[in-house]
């Protein structure tokens, strides 16, 4: 399955994700395309819809103390919600799908997450650290919210000027 990265502003990163119904090939497949993909991107996290899937499916891929990351720790998470969360914490955070532009976000500095596999079975996560950031950032998408979303007016006003700019010098160059 070849897939591509939808890109800011395109709507459909706007778009609710569905709920997995079907635990089946398709899904497995569709996983399977989007891990290499997050790989060659250099991305930690990748949900669905960044690759033009409505559903709520999302991989996290969180690198280890040595910064190296290994499919051992490669999280696949199916219609996960968040259930408890506590605690705030700041991060520079960035996004395969807003490509070049990184700003601090507030998010839970703990969160418990309830989610399935690929094949269907219910699982239950505590998460801290980055990987609590990358849940929240993932779970976002599938509700159609990027993290520019969730500057402030006068930085969201910023990242336009500074994207449409980078987009601009991205066409010059090809
Ligand atoms: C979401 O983000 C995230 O701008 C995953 O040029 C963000 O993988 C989780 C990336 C912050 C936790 C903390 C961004 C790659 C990758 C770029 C990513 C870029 C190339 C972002
Ligand atoms: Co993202």
């Amino acid at each position: 399955m070849k897939l591509n990265i939808v890109t800011y502003p395109d709507k459909k990163l706007k778009q609710k994700s569905a709920k997995v119904e079907n635990f089946d090939t398709r899904l497995a497949e569709l996983l399977d395309s989007m891990y290499p993909l997050m790989m060659e991107t250099n991305g930690i996290g990748l949900a669905a819809i960044q690759v033009g899937y409505a559903t709520q499916a999302l991989i996290l891929n969180i690198p280890d103390k040595d910064d190296i990351q290994t499919i051992d720790n490669l999280v696949e998470m199916i219609n996960p919600v968040i259930t408890s969360k506590k605690g705030e914490t700041v991060y520079q955070e960035g996004c395969l799908s807003v490509p070049t532009f990184y700003e601090d976000i507030t998010r839970f500095e703990e969160v418990s997450v309830n989610f399935q596999d690929r094949q269907g079975n219910t699982k239950t996560l505590e998460a801290n650290g980055l990987l609590a950031i990358a849940i929240q950032h993932e779970i976002d998408h599938l509700s159609g919210v990027l993290f520019i979303d969730k500057l402030s007016y006068s930085r969201r006003k910023k990242f336009e000027k500074e994207y449409k700019k980078m987009l601009k010098e991205k066409k010059n160059s090809k």
